[in-house]
Formats: structure tokens, sequence, C-alpha cells
């Protein structure tokens, strides 16, 4: 198939999603055309079967704000003609699926170009039931030739919000040999160099993530046993961290090393992830992190109870409980051979349901299922 792929290009888990999907396409024999603003952050390769469309924006004067939404719709009609689509996969609904629905509608004469919606979270439990927002992506919903959900969770939300079910889930995947436990680890060294344990956090820093919480949580986890803390990402809470961390006194204890290309090295040189998110549809960060062998410390939200199953490969906690949330740190720490069950069974989980080789031909199935049932 010839794959048309819009995903937002340098922020959060919908990108990595949709770059992630697009190599796995193009390695089963399938053309992949990226179409946005920049190159994909995880899109470090361009191939024959791997082409990225630049979208262009046209700076006037009268444009206060620049029309992205319309300039993507060009772009995906001039592609779909140009490369022979088959189908155009938007990864976020907003305003992803709108552009997607109106260059389908401007080429409608010449050519079929179905849509498909992947919807990720924040696009429907926050921006898409905000009331302003509402009307528009119930509509994009509506006219998607296909709409797919990350969990469960997500498709139950949808049909709360929108009163809309024609959905599929088809969850976040890992790929088994990318992702997994590495012995000698230089990184470590570095990130900890008197040895002591490491918990780990790799977000967005938004503040839907909460990682303020982990700080709050080492600092607990001093008071019983030695640890660092190792923060991933960046984005407006990471000030707010490295304050609190301050005022709390463990900024010593606390590595920030921003955004990060290979967030696999940070994940195998670390030995649990802290995901204390207030809203998480899936949780890709503790999956990729399971697939490395770490026990999860999360929250009991949206999708993570899907992925993490409690006191199995990680303990679930309400959200905002930190004090609990430490407890289980201190257990995980001080218990290696607790730590190590939990991690390994938490890579078993993760590979069994959620490896490449198992979710990838349920995307290709479902690419054909929709190609056929579009309307001609
Ligand atoms: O909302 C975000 O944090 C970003 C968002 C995205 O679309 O980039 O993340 C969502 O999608 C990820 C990939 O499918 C999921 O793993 C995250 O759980 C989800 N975030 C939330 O629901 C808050």
């Amino acid at each position: 198939m010839n794959i048309g792929i819009t995903v937002y290009p340098t922020y959060g888990g919908s990108g990595i999603v949709g770059s992630e999907l697009g190599k796995e396409l193009a390695e089963r024999g399938h053309t992949v055309h990226f179409i946005s603003s920049a190159l994909p952050t995880r899109l470090t390769e361009l191939n024959e079967r791997v082409r990225f469309h630049e979208v262009e924006m046209m700076s006037y004067p009268l444009f206060e704000h620049q029309p992205y939404t319309l300039a993507l719709a060009t772009k995906m009609a001039t592609v779909a003609d140009t490369e022979n689509l088959d189908l155009l996969h938007v990864h976020y609904a907003i305003p992803h699926s709108i552009s997607a629905i109106l260059a389908r509608e401007s080429i409608k004469s010449h050519r079929r170009l179905p849509v498909i919606t992947t919807l990720h979270g924040t696009d429907i439990t926050l921006v898409g039931a905000d009331r302003s927002y509402l009307p528009i992506t119930k509509y994009a919903l509506e006219q998607s030739d296909g709409v797919t959900a990350i969990s469960n969770y997500l498709k139950e939300a949808t049909i709360e919000h929108f009163a809309f079910d024609r959905i599929e889930v088809i969850p976040n995947f890992v790929s088994p040999d990318e992702y997994k436990a590495k012995i000698d680890c230089d990184l470590r060294e570095y990130l900890t160099p008197d040895g002591s344990p490491v918990l780990v956090h790799v977000s967005n820093f938004r503040p839907v993530k909460r990682p303020v919480d982990c700080v709050e949580i080492f600092a607990r986890v001093l008071k019983k046993t030695k640890a660092r803390l190792v923060m991933v990402g960046d984005g407006s809470e990471r000030t707010n961290c490295i304050h609190r961390a301050r005022c709390l006194g463990i900024a010593d204890q606390c590595v920030f090393v921003g955004k990060q290309a290979r967030i696999v090295d940070y994940l195998c040189a670390s030995d649990i992830l802290l995901l204390p998110s207030e809203q998480e549809s899936f949780g890709l960060a503790a999956l990729e992190a399971m697939a490395c062998e770490l026990p999860i410390i999360a929250s009991r939200v949206g999708g993570l109870p899907e992925v993490v199953d409690d006191g199995e490969n990680g303990f679930l906690s309400p959200v905002g409980d930190v004090d609990k949330m430490a407890d289980d740190a201190v257990r995980l720490l001080t218990d290696k051979k607790l730590r190590r069950q939990m991690g390994r069974r938490a890579r078993e989980s993760a590979i069994s349901r959620y490896s490449t080789d198992k979710i990838i031909p349920q995307y290709i199935e479902f690419y054909e299922r929709t190609i056929q049932s579009a309307p001609r």
C-alpha cells in the first residue's frame, strides 16, 4: 500500500507511535509518506519506502494565525495525487482529521482517499471534550472512514463524550529487539556514579504528567534508602521540578537530562519507572520501560491499568498519592529479587501483548478493511 501518515512532529506520544508505525509498515514492504510541518523526531532515516513531505506555510500579513489546517489539507491532497496514496492515516484528531477530510473531499471527483483517524488521548479527553472543539471533533470522527483508539479506556471515553462507537481498539506497541535490557551500560555509571539504584521518569513535562510528584516521591524514598532520580524530557513543569528539588534539599541527587533521542538508553540505565500522571490513555513510556525489564510505579488512571498489572509488574496508586508511591518504590529498591522478578514479568507482559509482530498486522488488516468498505 501507499500510505500517508500525519503526526505532530515534535511533541508527545502520538508522534512517536505514528512514526514507529510508519517505519514498521515500511519494513513490511509498504511505502509510507509522512505529511507534517517538520520531520518527526523519531524518523531518523528516510529512504525509498519512508518519505517525508513538508507542509509549506504561506506567510501573509492578513493572517494573524497561519491557517495550518488548510495548508495541511492542501499538502495531503497533492501528495495523494502525486504519490497515488491508498489512504491517509492521521494521529491525533485535532486538527489532523479535519485536514484529511477536507483533502479527501477536495479530490473526490477523481480519487478515492479513505481517512483513518487514530485517537491518542488528550485529543478526546481534554481538547475534544472542550465545548468549543466538541462539535468539530464529533464531525471528524463521524466523517472518518475508520477510527481506532489506543486503549479500551479511550474507546469508552470517546463513546461517553461523543456518543460515537464505531471504534476499533488497536493498542500501542513496542519493538522487542530495540527495547530490551542491556548488561553493559556506560550511561548508568554517569547517572549514578556511586551505584545507587535509579528511578527514572520520561515525559513531556506537561502538568498532566505531574512530574513534580516524582520529586515528592523521591524525597520520601531518600528518607529510607539511597537512590538517584533521572528526569528525561522537557516541558513547562521542568522548572517547577527543579525548584521543588532545591526546596527539599535533594537537587544533588536528581539529574535532569532534558529531551533525549535515545530514550531506550536511559531506560536500560535505570531500575524503576515513575509515571504519576493525572491522565494517561495508554502510557507508552510505561510500555517501553516494561520491555526493558523495569517495574512501573504509576497512577491508576485511564488506560494504565490495561498496561500495568498491579502487584505483578508494577504498582498502581490513586493520582497524587505520593506516600504510597514512595512506599512501593522503597519496597522495590530494597528488595532486588522482587525488583528483578517484577521486571522480568514486565517484559513478558509487554512482549506477549504489545510486540510489533502482534500489533502492526492489526493496523494492516484494518487498512485493508477500510479501503474495501469506504464509499466509492
Ligand atoms: O497527551 C499527551 O501526553 C500527548 C499524547 C499524544 O498524543 O502525543 O499522548 C497520548 O498518546 C500516547 C501515545 O498513544 C499515550 O501513550 C499517552 O497515554 C497519551 N497521553 C494522555 O492520554 C495524557
